[in-house]
């Protein structure tokens, strides 16, 4: 993995080097970092990778930052540096990996292939004989319908800088770049999770084209009008626990053998455009129609691919339609959007809020709807679980 990182985080991951070689970055074992990582939901999707190595996507993807949804990361260093001349790769000890569910209960302890590469990547140039052992914490309940690989690798990534001490190497853009760069790394979607800033509440992720090719990629806040600030109002509504058949990382790439990929695409851009200056303008319609569009078109992507990725279930596809009635028939500002999997998301403006949880609370006493739980984001506070059929 680390030969095909872009070059300009191999100057940074040089710059760490010359660190340690300077004698000024010591790790000792049982030295830690820590961060906390919120999850997000894209509005304009990524779905599907130009080049699976270098995790640059097909098209620019931009997000919600879902604030109540983090996940906490500590890091801990196995194993120290060896004085200057007695370097080694020879690790004492493996990485380690335990994640933790809301109540603290530990609900995984077996690190993955990947996250090893990952680390060792992160480790190589400047600290290739220490281990990490990463203890992570879901602050979002296990089956909400939040995957946790963009706040994971985010917080991931954010506790290895702290343990670095990036902010006293690199200048506040080389930590921005440093840090969104590697969560791309670790999970496409993790990048947009990796702002350094609490009022980053959209973020695009966009590639960058030279001499025709796409070999890098940014990501950014974007600016957007004040009157977004805490005028959000943002639910999940999870309506199937089975697990998914199909992966994201095989959904990404089974996405090339579709027509319908080509015509996503041939118009994603001009949607993005729009998206975002709706985005600084505050044109509420503008991003709920091209919200919901987008959101139809990755999955008319998905259920066209072979095999199909199917997350647009029949009791998904009841639950949306009578929400568009109600909503149309409402005139209010509130709109769906749906991720790799069966749990519809709501956003809404403060205006909304409560003819949203009205629908809601009626939807939950159909008699033939299926069972849903439904979770809503408290943005600066762990989300809550509204109500259970
Ligand atoms: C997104 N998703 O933009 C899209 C929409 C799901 C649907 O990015 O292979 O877990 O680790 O880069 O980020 C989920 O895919 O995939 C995803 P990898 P990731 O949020």
């Amino acid at each position: 993995m680390f030969d095909s990182i872009p070059d300009a985080l191999k100057v940074l991951q040089s710059r760490l080097k010359e660190h340690r070689d300077s004698g000024n970055m010591e790790l000792q074992n049982g030295d830690h970092g820590y961060a906390s990582s919120p999850s997000n939901i894209a509005l304009i999707k990524y779905w599907g990778k130009e080049d699976k190595l270098l995790q640059i996507p097909l098209n620019n993807s931009l997000s919600l930052t879902l604030g109540g949804f983090r996940t906490h990361t500590q890091v801990r260093v196995l194993g120290r540096f060896l004085p200057h001349g007695h370097e080694t790769s020879a690790r004492p000890f493996s990485h380690k990996f335990a994640l933790k569910n809301e109540d603290g209960i530990e609900i995984e302890n077996i690190i993955s292939d990947k996250m090893i590469k990952f680390l060792d990547a992160i480790l190589f140039p400047f600290a290739p004989e220490i281990s990490l052992s990463v203890q992570s914490q879901n602050f979002f309940p296990t089956g909400c319908g939040i995957a946790s690989s963009a706040s994971g690798y985010a917080a991931l990534v954010g506790a290895i800088a702290d343990l670095l001490q990036i902010k006293r190497i690199f200048n506040r853009e080389e930590q921005h770049y440093w840090i969104t760069q590697w969560a791309r790394l670790g999970s496409g979607s993790a990048t947009r999770s990796g702002m350094l800033g609490d009022d980053d509440l959209f973020v695009c992720w966009e590639r960058i084209l030279e001499n025709g090719e796409v070999k890098l990629t940014t990501t950014e806040k974007i600016k957007h009008h004040p009157l977004w600030d805490r005028n959000l109002c943002h639910w999940v509504v999870v309506l199937d626990k089975t697990p998914k058949e199909v992966s994201s990382s095989q959904g990404h790439l089974l996405s090339k053998n579709t027509p319908l990929q080509i015509v996503r695409l041939a118009q994603i851009q001009q949607s993005y455009q729009t998206l975002k200056k709706a985005i600084e303008e505050f044109n509420f319609s503008v991003v709920a129609q091209l919200s919901e569009q987008d959101a139809f078109a990755m999955h008319a992507v998905m259920q066209s691919s072979q095999p199909a990725a199917r997350y647009l279930t029949t009791p998904v596809a009841q639950f949306i339609s009578h929400f568009v009635s109600f909503r149309n028939r409402n005139n209010l500002n509130c709109f769906w959007t749906l991720d790799a999997g069966p749990n519809v998301h709501l956003v809404a403006l403060k205006n909304a809020e409560s003819s949203v949880e009205h629908f809601l609370d009626d939807y939950m006493g159909l008699e033939n709807s299926a069972p849903i739980n439904i979770y809503k984001n408290k943005f600066q506070q762990n989300c809550l679980l509204l109500g259970r059929s």
